[in-house]
């Protein structure tokens, strides 16, 4: 009976290295004499091949024959669990039908998993808001719509906290899927709502915190023009009769570096060139603003422009939204102000002395640092001295000492970075504040949150902010692994069906490495506490610690010896150059600059230094619930905390409110990598797909027990294994 599995003309998939996998079918299948079955095949290519098998192997879905394609009526299956033959090509196969037919949208079970159209697709609109609203997920096609109607229908029935999390690499979409989504929230509600809702209403100024946020968290990268560069919890606030009356964020690390340095091809912030672009005449004249943006030395080494991205008419934009959430037109000057001053700020000029090492500022005749002093409400010769000379107190008595050039630029920029987070830290602040008031926090029976972090990265240089990046990743991974998978197990268990379990990646080896005791952090942290710490240091301690054979398989030999270490994570290894590892980690600015900040006699400035400084030199804020809405956390008293320590802590605190809530997952895809319309590049999809683990969670349901099936579905499929099973 088996080997009529592999009867001729029975369609099967063959691995292809083009095009992921192309189809085949049987032509001959015969029974040998030791009872195997030989099995001749042809594939799309015209190839023949013959292949053995056992009887049981091929019953017991063992064999190393290649896998069955499904009848014709599954080709664009909404529930990939409902293949009858679940197995990777065919999940492969129905994505790329769906998409040819510009179906975005595919339930993997529990997961929507989104390919990435690269074009504007219309299916957002109100219109179609309003057709999901009220609908059951069998009602209507696979669409973001149908998940956040989910989470909303799970609210109202059983006023339980949701979160949908929404992942996938850099590129793939997540920002836009989790927009659509928060619009959706904001417009589901009755129509006699929406008709009442003004400009300034609570709906309104939840969406407005996605200009401002992405104006000033967002940078082209080379894989992304709109790529997050920090990571975002939003929970959206519902009183008991289901309607909006407020929001509460909380972001994770934003990306420093950036303010100083951007990789070829890449741009600072978006806010700075819509200030250079979208300045008035008057704003430009008091803030000594080119419209260049090529003359300032933190914007030049990128380009410039992004195609289709008007970033004059984006600063509108930007200043509407900021106008929403309270933000007033002076404050907005105010703000406006500081960062022509960071402009400023990098174009001082720091050289060294003719005949020594010592950095030099030429103060006197250096406009930039004019400009920059005067907008940020500094005393120009106070800054050039303590950047180019260190303070030291050796037991009271007080004496300079040069600091070298590089060391002079490296504190420059790092007070323009800390400005800048400051900035940041002080934006989500505000909106915090007017959002989650202490009337919309009384009001507040039960949430919808969206998580969008930055996607898993792998650059030809990875440093510093990769890692953090992709191991913000590596623990949604693990969240959605303990959750799908050993849900599912349970499930299984419950049922008191017998079955091995099923080989999944887990990645809690990764984990162990980047977070344990004596992890990469803890040595990262220990080494960046040390005053003698160095990035040479801190990779011969990696490597004498973490070469063992607990972590063999995870942290790997690098090429390059001593520049960089490799981290095997579950969407593919990544190298780390060690380069900046430790400065970045440490994230400090001189206390004489702190001083020189805290007592500018721009009032704004101080305000804004204050709420970096309170929160603990980091984004670590935004109560994540209702229970600590206390404002900040503050920086644990004693040790500096580094950029990672609370970086870790922040995550750990996310797990934890995860936890709590109701998860709904959206998977993004990226279909190529050239940010093409429609094109589908099926070998790239299949290792995102392999990588997220949706390929693992349709394979565990492949062994027989698909947990979404009816009962019915479930009997039939088990008298027909059953029968399978007795008949040879
Ligand atoms: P990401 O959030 O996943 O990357 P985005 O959401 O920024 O990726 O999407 C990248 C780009 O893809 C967008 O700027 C759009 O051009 C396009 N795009 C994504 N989703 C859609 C959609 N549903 N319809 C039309 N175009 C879309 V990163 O933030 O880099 O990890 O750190
Ligand atoms: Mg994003």
């Amino acid at each position: 009976m088996a080997e009529s599995i592999y009867s001729n003309g029975t369609k099967v998939w063959f691995e292809d290295k083009e095009r992921g996998w192309i189809p085949g079918e049987v032509v001959s299948s015969s029974v040998q004499g030791d009872g195997s079955v030989e099995i001749a095949f042809i594939t799309e290519r015209q190839k023949e091949i013959t292949l053995k098998s056992t009887l049981k192997d091929i019953t017991n879905n063992t064999s190393k024959l290649p896998p069955l394609s499904n009848p014709s009526g599954y080709e664009q299956v909404e529930d990939l669990t409902h293949l009858p033959h679940l197995n990777e090509p065919s999940i492969l196969d129905v994505i790329h039908n769906r998409y040819a037919e510009r179906k975005l949208y595919t339930y993997s079970g529990i997961v929507l998993v989104a390919v990435n159209p690269f074009t504007d697709v219309p299916i957002y609109g109100q219109d179609i808001i309003q057709t999901y609203a009220g609908h059951k997920r069998e009602e209507l096609g696979p669409h973001l719509f149908t998940i956040a109607e989910e989470a909303y229908r799970a609210l109202q029935r059983d006023t339980k906290n949701q979160t949908i999390i929404v992942s996938g690499e850099s590129g793939a979409g997540k920002t836009e899927s989790a927009k659509y989504i928060m619009r959706y929230m904001a417009s589901v509600k009755s129509n006699t709502v929406r008709e009442t809702t003004s400009s300034t209403s609570v709906e309104h100024q939840v969406l407005a915190t996605n200009p401002i946020l992405e104006a000033f968290g967002n940078a082209k990268t080379s894989r992304n023009d709109n790529s997050s560069r920090f990571g975002k919890y939003i929970q959206i606030l519902f009183d008991d009769q289901s309607s909006i009356v407020g929001a509460r964020i909380r972001t994770y690390l934003l990306e420093r570096s950036r303010i100083s340095f951007q990789q070829r091809s890449e741009r600072n912030y978006h806010i700075f060139y819509q200030l250079c672009e979208g300045a008035s005449p008057e704003e430009r004249a008091n803030f000594g603003l080119d419209s260049d943006a090529t003359g300032y030395r933190y914007l030049s080494s990128s380009s410039i422009k992004i195609d289709n991205v008007n970033d004059a008419a984006n600063f509108t934009a930007t200043r509407q939204a900021l106008a929403i959430v309270g933000i007033d037109e002076e404050k907005q000057l105010a703000i406006f102000r500081l960062l022509a001053g960071l402009l400023h700020l990098g174009n001082v000029e720091i050289n060294h002395r003719r005949d020594a090492k010592d950095a030099i500022i030429d103060e006197k005749n250096d406009a930039a640092l004019q400009k920059a002093m005067e907008l940020l409400g500094i005393d120009a010769a106070e800054f050039a001295k303590c950047t180019t000379k260190r303070l030291i107190d050796a037991r009271g008595e007080k004496f300079s000492s040069a600091r070298t050039m590089d060391q002079s630029i490296g504190v420059r920029d790092g007070v323009a970075k800390f400005i800048y987070s400051c900035i940041f830290d002080w934006l989500v602040l505000r909106i915090n504040a007017s959002l989650s008031s202490n009337d919309a926090i009384q009001r507040e029976k039960s949430f919808i949150a969206v998580l969008d972090i930055y996607g898993f990265e792998h650059f030809r240089t990875n440093s510093f902010e990769q890692f953090c990046i992709n191991y913000a990743n590596e623990k949604l991974q693990q969240q959605f692994i303990s959750h799908v998978f050993k849900l599912e197990q349970a499930e299984y268990a419950l049922e008191a069906i017998d079955w091995t379990t099923i080989d999944f990646s887990d990645n809690q080896p990764c984990i162990d490495l980047i977070e344990g005791k004596l992890g990469i952090l803890a040595l990262l942290d220990e080494e960046s506490r040390l005053a003698t710490g160095t990035d040479e240091s801190l990779i011969d301690k990696l490597n004498s610690q973490l070469k063992t054979p607990e972590h063999k398989s995870i942290f790997k030999d690098h090429l390059h010896g001593n520049e960089a270490f490799t981290v095997a994570h579950y969407a593919g290894d990544v190298s780390y150059n060690i380069d900046g590892f430790l400065e970045k980690n440490r994230g400090t600015v001189p206390e004489e600059h702190k001083d020189l900040l805290t007592s500018s006699s721009n009032d704004f400035l101080r305000e804004v230094i204050d709420v970096g400084i309170n929160i603990g030199i980091d984004t670590h804020h935004g109560p994540v619930s209702k229970s600590k809405a206390v404002g900040p956390s503050k920086a644990v008293s004693g040790r500096k905390p580094t950029q990672c320590s609370v970086f870790k802590s922040s995550l750990l605190t996310l797990t934890e409110a995860l936890s709590v809530t109701d998860i709904h997952y959206i998977r993004c895809i990226k279909p190529n990598e050239s940010k093409r319309a429609w094109e589908f590049n099926s070998p790239l999809v299949l290792s995102q797909l392999r990588a997220c683990g949706v390929v693992e969670t349709v394979r565990i349901t492949s062994a027989g027990y698909p947990t979404r099936w009816t009962y019915e579905e479930f009997a039939a499929r088990s008298i027909l294994l059953s029968f399978l099973h007795t008949a040879h």
